[in-house]
């Protein structure tokens, strides 16, 4: 049986692929397994039956055979990753490292990417904005140079390509048209070789088949 995910019936993103049902649209793509998607309105996440499947009233969710119900994008594809092969490795420790960089796109370098990206839409008519964005950007850059010496010159982050690349990519890619991570050439060309893998592609395609479907296109 095919899981069911939730998705933006129309996506403030306008189908750059940057709302978090992408991640899980890529996970699922990785490791082959087909999906369904239910597309909602944003009053439909915020009523009773969307928050008895996602508590905060936002997507992604995820519904499989058997009951499972799961929300937080993280989870769904840490779950999608476990349960398939392909997007964590086999031996106990090298699988701890890629679930460990998942945490770190999730916990460590997301905020400040989010905190900057945010501001930058919601935050721009106020009388603080130029004088707090340009500490925002700098607290990203210090997460990028940090990740960016890890990385070196490397392929992914560690090994293989992980499900700890794709919650780290899905995150650099938020970045989008600020240039930030143009600046870090090995991060640039990361972002790249992951956007060039055919599951990707899969994923963004169809997300943003939903967004052109949804605005008339
Ligand atoms: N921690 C949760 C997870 O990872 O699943 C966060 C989920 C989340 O933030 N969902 C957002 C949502 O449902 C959509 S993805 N928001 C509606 C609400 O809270 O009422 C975040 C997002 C939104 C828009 C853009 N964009 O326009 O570029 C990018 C990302």
């Amino acid at each position: 049986m095919r899981p069911t995910i939730t998705a933006f019936k129309a996506s403030p993103d306008r189908g750059r692929g940057l709302a978090r049902d992408m991640q899980v649209r890529w996970a699922l793509e990785e490791v082959g397994q087909p999906y369904d998607v239910r597309l909602v309105t944003f009053a439909e996440m915020k009523a009773p039956p969307h928050l008895a499947l996602q508590p905060f009233g936002q997507i992604p969710t995820y519904e499989e055979e058997g009951g499972l119900v799961l929300f937080e994008s993280g989870a769904i594809v840490l779950h999608i990753a476990e349960r398939h092969a392909g997007l964590l490795p086999d031996e106990p420790n090298a699988r701890s490292r890629a679930i460990a960089w998942m945490f770190a796109a999730q916990a460590t370098v997301q905020p400040p990417v989010v905190e900057f990206g945010m501001a930058m839409i919601v935050e721009r008519d106020q009388p603080w904005f130029e004088a707090r964005q340009p500490m925002l950007e700098q607290r990203v850059r210090d997460r990028l140079d940090q990740l960016s010496a890890r990385l070196g010159q490397a392929e992914w982050l560690d090994g293989a390509f992980s499900a700890g690349d794709l919650m780290m990519v899905t995150v650099l890619r938020r970045l989008g048209s600020s240039g930030i991570v143009a600046a870090y050439p090995n991060l640039a060309a990361y972002v790249a070789r992951a956007e060039a893998r055919l599951a990707f592609q899969r994923a963004f395609a169809d997300q943003l088949a939903v967004f052109e479907a949804a605005s008339g296109g």
